[in-house]
């Protein structure tokens, strides 16, 4: 732990995921877990994060923010990378291994998550469309060819590159929005890879956190 003050991450007062750690808060408590880093949560109401007092954290008004010492930051994988950074842990010292974890951090949310978020979208919100079965069926086959990808890379290594690191941290985190849907089901070493993930105790001790409060609002 370094000295500070504690930082103060948001996350929704309420998750429509109701505790499956699926929001992006999760991945930066899963970091602060990681490095031994006592930190407070806000909780945020919808009409909340729309408010002044959050647009001044994040302009897009969502979640996660993080607040230090008077450093506001947000979206989730800058966070972690600063805490990573901030740290000293979650990427190799060594400068050439350190810049590979961080392109591996830029591909988990520029190159894997964006068909993942879209397919996620196509759920929620297009189900009744006349289109939806055809788009889905595309959605899954952009999902599908990205994680064919990623499982080709991987292959029998136990992390990204080396080491556990904070795009490790990231790529489970984005990867389990596809918990449920059965397309990790076709790479059993990539589903072994966010099991991996998600046994670590530091993972283990946010989800249980985030969870504990979607018991409460029960
Ligand atoms: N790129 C940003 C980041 O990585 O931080 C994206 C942040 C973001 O999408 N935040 C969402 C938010 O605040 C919550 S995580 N949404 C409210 C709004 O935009 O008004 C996305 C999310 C929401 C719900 C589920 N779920 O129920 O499973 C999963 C993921």
């Amino acid at each position: 732990m370094l000295p500070g003050m504690e930082p103060i991450v948001t996350a929704f007062a309420n998750s429509p995921d109701r505790g499956r750690g699926l929001a992006r808060d999760m991945a930066v408590r899963w970091a602060l877990e990681e490095v031994g880093q006592p930190h407070a949560v806000q909780r945020l109401t919808f009409a909340e994060l729309k408010a002044p007092a959050h647009l001044a954290r994040n302009p897009f008004g969502q979640i996660p923010t993080y607040e230090q010492n008077g450093l506001v930051l947000f979206e989730s994988a800058a966070i972690v990378l600063h805490i990573a950074e901030r740290h000293g842990e979650l990427l190799p010292a060594e400068p050439q291994a350190r810049a590979r974890a961080i392109t591996w951090l830029f591909a988990a949310v520029a190159t894997v998550e964006p068909p993942i978020v879209e397919r996620s979208m196509a759920l929620l919100l297009e189900v009744d469309k006349p289109w939806h079965a055809e788009r889905l069926a595309m959605l899954d086959a952009r999902v599908a060819a990205r994680l064919a990808q990623l499982a080709h890379h991987l292959g029998e290594k136990t992390w990204l590159d080396g080491a556990f690191s904070a795009a490790d941290l990231v790529m489970v985190a984005v990867l389990r929005r596809l918990s449920g849907s059965g397309l990790l089901d076709a790479h059993a070493p990539l589903a072994a890879y966010v099991a991996r993930g998600e046994q670590r105790p530091a993972f283990v001790r946010a989800f249980a956190a985030q969870q504990a409060v979607a018991q409460r609002n029960a």
